[in-house]
């Protein structure tokens, strides 16, 4: 039987790179990941953009993660609550459509925790963690490795902001497909084109059995997402403001937090909250060789997180190629969880 190893060691090129591992540790594959150099070309294009912009994923060092999962508490941060509803009351009727023994691709997959009640219900044969913190993946693989030990667990540290290549995934796809479960409406982080090629790069990967499943945020009134984006203990702020110490550490850079205040506001006309980082007072940061002046009031753009209505993120399941469009929704009408595969050509 083909596994994944047949698919990494023969020769040629080959986009993954395996390291060996002690005999407990899960096997982990490096894909897509960008090296120092770029990431620091990244930001320092970022920084000296109109308006200054850093991309989210820079939030999720150790210390934002931990400070993500604090949010994910919080009584202000809705989608984690409306989520878990929505999955323990529909999970049973979800799994209906689901393929048995698939290969449960983990999209962000985290500590794994929300696979976790989905493996067994979905009679999973493999689950394969994909994340950008190799450090959460490796706790996830350890956990599910205990937890299903029937279960092949493998990871894939990649950065899917770029194009997604998982080709251990598709190596056994007809026999076990692959079903995509991107949970925790993160998908509401990429720009709407960012997100249709996202979508399309995974319907690629389907084949003619696999699925996407996938959460996304709904249409909310302002005043709610005003909270969850700028709750009153200000764990949002501290993680906002936590990204420049990464890019202090990334780029040699001198930020210093304390000098920005976190903001986040709603635009009703591209129906995304925005996250930044407002200068209480003019001054210039330097940052591998070069300089940029803040002026006083002047924003570091750190985060869009874009809200969907059902029709529009139907819609752009549509344009991607998905058919059979499945969808669940919270009483309020306002947080989805879609399960689509790919549309079949007539
Ligand atoms: C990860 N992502 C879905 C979160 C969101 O709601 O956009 C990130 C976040 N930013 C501030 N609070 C939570």
């Amino acid at each position: 039987m083909a596994t994944w190893r047949d698919v990494m060691l023969p020769g040629g090129k080959h986009p993954w790179h395996f390291f060996s591992q002690e005999p407990d540790i899960p096997a982990l594959l490096l894909a897509n990941r960008s090296g120092a150099p770029e990431r620091r070309r990244e930001l320092a294009a970022g920084l000296l953009a109109e308006p200054a912009m850093i991309p989210p994923k820079y939030f999720y060092d150790a210390q934002g993660c931990a400070l993500y999962q604090a949010i994910c508490q919080l009584d202000e941060y809705y989608p984690v609550r409306c989520e878990a509803a929505l999955f323990q009351q529909f999970r049973g009727a979800i799994a209906t459509h689901i393929p048995r023994r698939a290969q449960w691709v983990d999209l962000g997959c985290g500590d794994g925790g929300k696979s976790w009640p989905w493996l067994a219900v979905v009679g999973a044969s493999r689950y394969v963690g994909v994340d950008i913190a190799e450090e959460w993946l490796q706790m996830a693989l350890r956990d599910g490795r205990r937890r299903f030990p029937g279960v092949e667990c493998i990871g894939v540290v990649t950065d899917f902001t770029q194009p997604l290549d998982l080709r251990t995934v598709k190596a056994t796809s007809r026999k076990h497909p692959p079903v995509f479960f991107y949970p925790g409406s993160s998908i509401g982080n990429f720009s709407p084109v960012d997100t249709l090629h996202f979508l399309q790069s995974v319907q690629q990967h389907l084949g003619e059995q696999g699925q996407l499943l996938i959460s996304v945020d709904g249409l909310h009134d302002p005043a709610l997402l005003q909270q969850a984006y700028d709750d009153a203990l200000g764990v949002t702020a501290a993680f906002n403001r936590n990204i420049l110490r990464v890019v202090n550490r990334e780029l040699e850079a001198d930020f210093r937090p304390e000098r920005f205040r976190h903001q986040a506001s709603f635009n009703t006309d591209e129906s995304r909250v925005e996250l930044s980082l407002v200068a209480q007072e003019t001054h210039t940061v330097s940052f591998d060789g070069q300089q940029r002046r803040f002026e006083a009031g002047e924003s570091i753009i750190t985060e869009y997180s874009y809200k969907y209505s059902r029709a529009g993120f139907a819609a752009l399941l549509e344009v991607a190629g998905f058919g059979h469009i499945r969808h669940w929704q919270d009483e309020a009408g306002a947080y989805h969880v879609f399960l689509a595969s790919r549309r079949q050509l007539s």
